[in-house]
């Protein structure tokens, strides 16, 4: 977002919470392009609540995600990146840079499957640089059979050959499913509890706005890497005790917080 100004609402630089207010308002902006679902906006509310819990900064448990997320895709035949409307709206630029950096296409793929929304999805992303963009051809698409939900409907050169699968921000059954068809899910999603997080064979417990840039950092520097570096570094990855660091995590900060608050509360 170029400034500070949306809605007629003029946020100050010094706010206390300019960065998130900015992410808001870049969501409710996709909103009104069709880029994001109504229910978007909540999803997005959860997102924040799980952020804020997490102190909102990428810790060093979701750091060995990222690295071995980024192997992980790195050694993959058929990589893809999938994308919904709250990705695209948050980092459309990201997205791209992370595709041409993984050689890892992009394909649209929604939950809400309103008319209009798959062109100004694709719009957003032809705008950030994009050029081939997967799961824009309706009459092309074909089924996921174990899938009930619009995300069913996958791209035949994307989703259903590939091997290695990225998921950010998703909903319900889509990782059990693709996970039933042999393929190996990573996620990103800030509530270590959904069951996208448990069913994930690696888990990012980050906001997509911090994990992305940093995913691209990490795949210039992993691509000078042999296969074997690779795997090593996918082979000492641990998804259960990742699951595991990451509520301690919360707990150990929620606690800190109480000890604040009690700290002004009672002083
Ligand atoms: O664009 P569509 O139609 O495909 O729909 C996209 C949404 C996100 C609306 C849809 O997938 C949905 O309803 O998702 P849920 O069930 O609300 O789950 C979204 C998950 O993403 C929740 O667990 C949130 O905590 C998490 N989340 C939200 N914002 C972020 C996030 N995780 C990482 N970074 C975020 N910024």
């Amino acid at each position: 977002m170029g400034n500070n100004e949306n809605n007629h609402v003029k946020v100050p630089k010094d706010h206390p919470r300019l960065t998130s207010l900015m992410y808001r308002h870049k969501i409710i902006e996709g909103m009104k392009n069709l880029v994001v679902a109504e229910a978007g906006l909540i999803a997005h509310g959860r997102g924040e609540c799980f952020d804020y819990i997490l102190g909102e900064i990428t810790n060093k448990i979701a750091i060995q995600a990222i690295n071995a997320a980024v192997a992980q895709l790195l050694l993959a035949q058929h990589p893809v990146i999938s994308v919904n409307g709250n990705v695209a709206a948050l980092c459309p630029e990201d997205l791209v840079l992370l595709s041409k950096t993984l050689n890892a296409p992009l394909e649209i793929n929604l939950f809400y499957r309103k008319k209009g929304r798959i062109d100004a999805i694709k719009k957003l992303l032809k705008k950030a640089g994009a050029q081939k963009i997967l799961g824009v051809d309706e009459n092309t698409m074909v089924e996921i059979e174990e899938l009930s939900s619009n995300r069913r409907m996958v791209d035949p050169s994307g989703i259903k050959i590939s091997d290695v699968v990225f998921v950010p921000l998703e909903d319900g059954d889509r990782t059990e499913a693709l996970k039933k068809l042999g393929k190996t899910v990573i996620a990103v999603d800030l509530n270590p509890l959904s069951r996208t997080a448990i069913w994930a064979d690696i888990t990012i417990v980050d906001n997509i706005i911090r994990t992305l840039p940093l995913m691209v950092k990490i795949a210039l520097q992993y691509k000078k890497y042999t296969k074997e570096q690779l795997k090593n570094i996918v082979n000492e990855f641990d998804n259960k005790k990742n699951i595991q660091d990451i509520l301690e995590f919360i707990i150990e900060y929620i606690n800190l917080q109480k000890e604040k608050a009690f700290d002004i509360l009672y002083k």
